[in-house]
Formats: structure tokens, sequence, C-alpha cells
């Protein structure tokens, strides 16, 4: 066991994360003091605004308490990671967003987390911790201001000053108690500001800070898993995902593009249609989809998977 006091652990531990290929680091308590986020939720939920996204609403009660994630936690590490690639040019058929141009995150996260848990867990025996991105019911975007890491804009992404909406977030509850950090001020970033409103193609950001994923192409684009989209779905170029609210924000400008090797844009990206995976009358739908696990496995696109991505490339329009 390292004699380390809090800070030092604190200090530590976030130069572990930063050697990991993490951006941004903050440490939080598990009871959120900003009650709005809960009751925002809640009222997300009542209202319907998690469309077919089941999972959200079952685990309703467990985002009050991290507990259920892990018992006695004490402190909540968020950590964020830019993703940010060269400026995303159109592909030549469709959008894909960019936080999908590189390997799937969850896939570069995970273990990077883990590591950071063993390593805690050297430093502290008997100590137990978890990391987690998007799986455990956490609100990140909340935790993730409550540590200082950004605000929230009203295009409803947690926005850092230097590296904008561009970072996944995610986080490390641990049963260690480390010194907190501070929280930014809340409203600086958006005043006077309502771009990403206006940019929303489908009026999905029904508020500012307020998203109605029964609207967002994200959602339709890589949530909604049946045979055919609904003829009001305005699909524009959109093929995986969607970053027109991210694009018109003055703060997602000139952001420093990633560090982590796996996140790099995929250069086959450009080309991917279904005849890059072959000729459809002449394969078969297996080889179809082995092709396509071959050359995207490791991409977020499985998480729509082949089905659905010709589907949204039929639909997506062109220009
Ligand atoms: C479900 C989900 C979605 C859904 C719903 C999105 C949403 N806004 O909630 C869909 C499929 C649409 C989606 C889309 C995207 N997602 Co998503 N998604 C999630 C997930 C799994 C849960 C989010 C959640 O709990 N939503 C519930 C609602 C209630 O939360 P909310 O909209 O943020 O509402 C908060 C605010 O309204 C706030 N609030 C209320 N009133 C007020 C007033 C003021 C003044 C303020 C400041 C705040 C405030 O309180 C609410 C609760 O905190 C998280 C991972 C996680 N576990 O957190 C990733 C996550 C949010 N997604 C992420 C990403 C990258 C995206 C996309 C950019 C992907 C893309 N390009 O297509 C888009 C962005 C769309 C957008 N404009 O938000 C990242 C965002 C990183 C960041 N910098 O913010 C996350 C954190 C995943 C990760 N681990 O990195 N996503
Ligand atoms: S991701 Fe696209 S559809 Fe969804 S809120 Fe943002 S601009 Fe609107
Ligand atoms: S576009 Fe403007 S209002 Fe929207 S998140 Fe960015 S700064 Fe805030």
């Amino acid at each position: 066991m390292t004699d380390y006091s809090p800070r030092q652990l604190s200090n530590a531990l976030q130069e572990q994360a930063f050697a990991a290929g993490f951006d941004l680091f903050g440490v939080t308590t598990p009871q959120l003091a900003d009650g709005k986020h809960l009751a925002a939720y809640r009222k997300w939920i009542d209202q319907g605004c998690y469309a077919s996204m089941d999972y959200l609403a079952q685990r309703c009660e467990e985002r009050e308490s991290p507990e259920r994630i892990v018992p006695n936690v004490q402190s909540v590490v968020m950590l964020g990671m830019n993703y940010n690639t060269s400026s995303r040019d159109n592909l030549s058929n469709g959008r894909i967003a960019r936080f999908a141009l590189g390997a799937d995150y969850h896939r570069v996260i995970r273990p990077r987390l883990r590591e950071l848990c063993q390593w805690l867990k050297k430093q502290v025996p008997g100590s137990h911790s978890r990391g987690v991105v998007d799986t455990a019911p956490l609100l990140e975007k909340a935790y993730a201001a409550a540590a200082g890491l950004g605000t929230f804009g009203k295009n409803s992404t947690l926005i850092n000053e230097k590296f904008g909406s561009w970072i996944f977030l995610a986080a490390i509850l641990t049963t260690i108690e480390l010194p907190q950090t501070e929280p930014l001020s809340e409203a600086s970033f958006c005043e006077g500001c309502d771009a990403c409103l206006k940019a929303c193609p489908t009026g999905a950001l029904v508020a500012p800070y307020q998203l109605d994923a029964r609207r967002c192409l994200s959602y339709w684009t890589i949530e909604y898993q049946s045979e055919q989209l609904p003829e009001e779905v305005p699909l524009q170029q959109s093929i995986f995902g969607c970053d027109a609210c991210l694009d018109a924000c003055p703060r997602n400008q000139n952001c420093p593009t990633t560090r982590v090797q796996e996140l790099q844009r995929r250069e086959e990206l450009d080309q991917f249609d279904s005849k890059s995976l072959g000729n459809p009358s002449e394969v078969s739908n297996e080889e179809l989809e082995q092709q396509f696990k071959h050359q995207f496995g490791d991409t977020s696109l499985v998480r729509a998977g082949l089905r659905v991505l010709l589907r949204n490339l039929e639909t997506a329009r062109v220009e």
C-alpha cells in the first residue's frame, strides 16, 4: 500500500488517467447536490421522451442512488476523453456522426477503466472501485458537471471549455474518499445563444436543455430497430447518429483532435455503403453480415447492426 494522502492519491490517479488517454478528470460526491437533475430525469421519463429505450425507464430509482451500483460508494471520479477527429466532411453516402468514426468507445474506454480500478485497489487494499461507461444507471453528464468537467449546453450535451462537446464521459465509483473538485458556473456558456435549437432539423430540442428522443435523428438512426422508419422521420443525410446541434455550437469549433489512436477516423467509413461490403445480388445475407463484422466489428456501427444501417442508407437523402 502506498502512503498517499487523499489529495496525493487523487493527483496520482489523475496522472494515471491522463497517461491512459483521458483528458479530463474531476471528483464529486455520490449524491448529486443539484436536485434539478433527478427531477428533470423523472419528468423526462414521465413524458415519454425516452422513446423506445425502455432500459432508461426501468432503472429510474437506481439513478437516485449510486449506492446501488457500488455499496458504500464515497466518491464518483468523472473522466472525459476527447474524441474529436479532423473536421468531418460529408461521406460519399451520407453522414456518420463524429463519435462513431473511430473504434467503438466502449471498447476503448472499458479496459482503461479496469486498469485504473486495479491501480486504485493496489494503492488502497480493501477498497472497491467500479468503472462505468453508459452501462450503469448513472446520469453521467450531471455528475460530470458536478465534478467541474464542463457545463450543460442548451443542446443537452456536456460542454468543456477546451474540448467542446467532443468528449466521451466515464465514471469510477469508489469506496475511497477523495477530495472533490469544484463545478463551473452554470449559465456562462450559452448566454444569448440558441444556435443548436435552430440547427436541429427535427425540433428534438423542444426547449433549452431538453431533448425529446422521439424526434431525435440520433435515436432513429441508431436505437430504432424496426424494419422501416416512419415516413415522417426526415433522415436527411444522417445514416448513423446526428451532430447537427453539436456542429452548430460556437463552443465546438476548432477544438483539438483526439490523441487516442483507436478513436482516429477510419478511412474505410468514407466509402461505407452496401456495395462496399459486396454486391447484394451476388452475395448472401450471411456473407454480407460476415463482411460487415470483419470490416466494422470493432466500431459503434455494430450497435445499430447491418440491417438498420442498410435501412438508413436507403432512406437518407444524399446531396
Ligand atoms: C439515452 C442517451 C441518448 C439518447 C437521449 C439523449 C439525451 N440528451 O438524453 C439519444 C439516443 C438521443 C442520444 C444521442 C446522443 N448521444 Co447519448 N446518451 C444517452 C445516455 C445513455 C443517457 C442520457 C440520459 O440519461 N438522458 C436523460 C435526459 C433526462 O438527460 P438530459 O437530456 O441530459 O437532461 C438533463 C438536462 O436537461 C438537465 N437540465 C434540466 N433542466 C436544466 C436547466 C439548466 C439550466 C441546466 C444547465 C440543465 C438542466 O437535467 C437533465 C438530467 O441531468 C448517456 C450516457 C449516460 N449514462 O448518461 C449518453 C450520452 C449522453 N450520449 C452521448 C453522445 C456522444 C451522444 C450523441 C452526441 C451521439 C450522436 N452524435 O448521435 C447524441 C447527442 C444528442 C444530444 N443533443 O444530446 C455522450 C455525451 C457526451 C457529452 N459530452 O455530453 C454520453 C454521455 C455517452 C458517453 N458515455 O459519453 N443519447
Ligand atoms: S442530435 Fe440531431 S436530431 Fe437530435 S437534437 Fe441534435 S440536431 Fe436534433
Ligand atoms: S449552440 Fe449556443 S446555446 Fe447551443 S449549446 Fe452551444 S453555446 Fe449553448
